[in-house]
């Protein structure tokens, strides 16, 4: 990279919601960016509407063949990715552990957990070369328990806590790793926990005056765009309106 080279970030999960924003945001301020996702139409879009900048990358990033073929076929001028968003992710389900789907559980768990770590992996090695930068998103969910959160909040903590190992590993090698853990934000993330209920999901938001994509997006990209020697190890946000409740007492 020459000193003129615009920098690139690879952002998972870019086809909706933070990920999409923080590919406009970064895009805006002149990064490339490579975009990544299972919707082929979402991608094609984001791709006419930014232009040269993005080279979207379509597969399900549970796919390791797929996503290793994804990485080997990246243009050249996107090659070295200097900083890697692991956002893809879902939460599956809402009911309490003991009438949860396991599959729903194993889905969050290959999402959120398998591959983003091989996605890390694969990409360490140049990360470090490059003095980059990894931002983790995690979730509240990941620090707070909560009813029905179980695997969804399991999985975030792993992140959150991946995330610390992360920077402890990486120490002297001038990675910055950061954990961002948003609260309540609408995007398509409860229409996507409920399996399609869009009504489910006007519900929760409606008055709760909940974050956008935007917000986070703006947050993702002020920790990237830090001076290099300083480094959020984490970053907890949420809305206004929503906080934390505290213990629950079940009486005979
Ligand atoms: P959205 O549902 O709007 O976006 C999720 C993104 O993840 C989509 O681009 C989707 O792409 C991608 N994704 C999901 N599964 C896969 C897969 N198997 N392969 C490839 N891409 C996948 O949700 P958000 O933007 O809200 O969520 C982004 C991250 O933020 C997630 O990790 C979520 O857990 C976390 N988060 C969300 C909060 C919220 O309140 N919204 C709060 C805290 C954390 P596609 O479907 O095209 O594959
Ligand atoms: C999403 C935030 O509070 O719905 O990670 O679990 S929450």
């Amino acid at each position: 990279m020459t000193a003129h080279s615009p920098r690139t970030a690879l952002i998972t999960g870019a086809t909706a919601g933070f990920g999409r924003a923080a590919a406009r945001r970064f895009v805006d301020a002149g990064w490339q960016v490579v975009a990544t996702g299972r919707r082929a139409d979402r991608l094609d879009a984001l791709r006419a509407e930014l232009g040269d900048a993005v080279h979207a990358a379509c597969f399900d990033i549970r796919d390791e063949v797929a996503m290793r073929a994804a990485l080997d076929a990246l243009p050249e001028r996107f090659r070295g990715i200097d900083l890697l968003v692991n956002n893809a992710g879902l939460a599956q389900g809402t009911k309490p552990a003991q009438a949860a789907l396991l599959s729903d559980w194993k889905t969050m768990i290959d999402t959120n957990i398998t591959a983003l770590v091989t996605l890390t992996h694969a990409l360490l090695p140049q990360l470090v070369a490059r003095k980059g930068a990894i931002i983790n998103i995690s979730s509240v969910a990941g620090v707070y328990p909560y009813p029905g959160g179980n695997t969804y909040g399991g999985s975030k903590a792993f992140v959150s806590h991946f995330s610390l190992g992360l920077r402890s590993d990486l120490h002297g090698t001038g990675v910055r790793v950061t954990t961002i853990e948003p609260g309540m934000a609408e995007t398509e993330f409860t229409v996507v926990r409920t399996h399609g209920d869009q009504a489910a999901s006007d519900t929760l938001y409606t008055g709760a005056n909940p974050m956008t994509a935007e917000d986070i997006a703006e947050s993702i990209f002020w920790v990237a765009t830090l001076p290099q020697h300083l480094n959020i190890n984490r970053l907890e946000i949420m809305p206004t309106s929503q906080s934390v409740a505290g213990f629950q007492v079940h009486r005979e």
